[in-house]
């Protein structure tokens, strides 16, 4: 089954948002297996970002990252790395459709609320950036075979 990591930015865990992102995915159908409110540090957002490093808003990236704590996750289900992608909208929320994350509650596109992997390949690379092999707690759904 497909994992993915997603994170709840600085500004959702401000606004209040960490609640009503977990819902959404949970009642979606995916499985939350690892969960936590952190601080990120430059070691770590510089890792986590380095496919932006020559970007020229890497700076402002890992300033905000490293603003505030953030709400990092780990879920699992099928297909869940591309569907979380659109349960997210687009980068820029002034293009994010009504009805995902951002196009619901996001403005500017420094500040998107949340953040999710993009690939397999990032999926593992982040949660092992993020998350400690024991941190994450797999478990068998005994209510509905046919929900992840
Ligand atoms: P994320 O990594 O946060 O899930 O977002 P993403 O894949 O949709 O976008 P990505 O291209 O990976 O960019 C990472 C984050 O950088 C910020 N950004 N700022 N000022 C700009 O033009 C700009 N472009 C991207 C966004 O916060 C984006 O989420
Ligand atoms: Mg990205």
């Amino acid at each position: 089954m497909q994992k993915t990591f997603l994170m709840v930015k600085p500004d959702g865990v401000q606004r209040g948002l960490v609640g009503e992102i977990v819902n959404r995915f949970e009642k979606k159908g995916f499985q939350l297996v690892g969960a936590k409110l952190m601080h990120v540090t430059e070691e770590i957002a510089g890792q986590h970002y380095a496919e932006h490093k020559e970007r020229p808003f890497f700076g402002e990236l890992v300033e905000f990252i490293t603003s505030g704590p953030v709400f990092a996750m780990v879920w699992e289900g099928e297909e869940v790395i591309a569907t979380a992608r659109q349960m997210m909208g687009k980068t820029n929320p002034k293009e994010a459709l009504p009805g995902t994350i951002r196009g619901d509650y996001g403005v500017t596109v420094g500040k998107n609320i949340i953040h999710g992997s993009d690939s397999p390949e990032s999926a593992e690379r982040e949660i092992a950036i993020f998350f400690k092999e024991e941190e994450l707690v797999p478990y068998t759904k005994l209510v509905n075979e046919w929900i992840y």
